[in-house]
């Protein structure tokens, strides 16, 4: 089947991006630094300065649409206005661009949690969502400052996880499988190209071909429910998120255009379902 795009970088199709340099030590908070941004359409609202170090960013969607954070760190003292000049021109971002996974989008009117180190500089927060009309939601509004300062000492540790959730071309693997409750899950990507994970529920007796064809329109009862996930992830980085499961029909989903065909990444196979019993 054919997937309309979502959460992808309609404007960067063909990427390849430099090596993440997230980890410059700058110095950092020792204590997690506990950070919520609001989305709805078409803005976001939160913190415009944070410290660097591990940070706990909880996004609250308030809706109507699908809305996630994609944190991009502006180098070489590039601005947003740089930023938003840039994403209009398809093909290769720039270096300076260098995309960090922030909370996947949940449902409107939910939640998702996302755990990563931040590292002080100058930050865009994104929305690349694009359904139901192709147009990234950053073309509409979704971008915003984000100024990470040094920290004063060493880095908080990063959160306990239970489960490991490894992305690479082209799936997924869990080192043991999910159960329901609440799970805190490293996700890593081995790469070689960017990845994201989407989760989400299916409603009973529905099938990720309804979930396709309601993207393409958002009109009517949505076949599932969206539990979040990271978003765009370079080779190297992980992050943490906590996901609560209950029963029922789920899949792991990446919508990272390819760097060869352009096609998203579950047309080559990174589509995972799995059951909650
Ligand atoms: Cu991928």
């Amino acid at each position: 089947m054919t997937y309309p795009r979502i959460a992808t970088l309609t404007a960067l199709v063909g990427a390849t991006l430099a090596a993440c340099t997230a980890s410059d030590q700058t110095p950092a908070d020792t204590a997690l630094n506990e950070v919520t941004f609001h989305a709805n359409d078409y803005s976001f609202q939160g913190p415009d300065t944070i410290s660097a170090g591990m940070t706990r960013f909880t996004l609250v969607n308030d809706g109507p649409g699908y809305h996630h954070i994609q944190l991009v760190r502006l180098d070489s003292a590039k601005t947003l206005a740089d930023l938003e000049t840039a994403l209009k021109t398809p093909g290769m971002p720039p270096g300076w661009a260098v995309f960090m996974p922030g909370p996947n989008s949940p449902d409107p009117k939910g939640s998702s949690i996302l755990t990563a180190e931040v590292a002080a500089g100058n930050y865009a927060v994104i929305c690349v969502v694009d359904i139901p009309e192709m147009t990234p939601y950053f073309a509409r509004g979704m971008v915003k400052g984000l100024t990470v300062t040094a920290g004063t000492g060493a880095m908080a540790a990063a959160p306990t996880a239970d489960i490991v959730l490894t992305m690479f071309d082209y799936n997924f693997t869990l080192s043991t499988p999910l159960t329901a409750g609440r799970h805190v899950i490293e996700v890593v990507n081995t790469g070689p190209q960017p990845h994201e994970v989407f989760i989400m529920r299916l409603a009973p007796g529905k099938t990720l071909d309804d979930f396709g064809k309601w993207m393409a329109t958002m009109e009517g009862t949505p076949p599932g429910t969206a539990l979040g996930g990271t978003t765009f992830a370079l080779p190297g980085v992980k992050s943490w998120i906590e996901v609560d499961f209950s029963p029922g029909d789920y899949a792991l989903l990446c919508f990272v255009p390819d760097a060869k065909d352009g096609k998203p990444h579950l047309e080559h196979g990174m589509v995972q379902p799995f059951k909650i019993e």
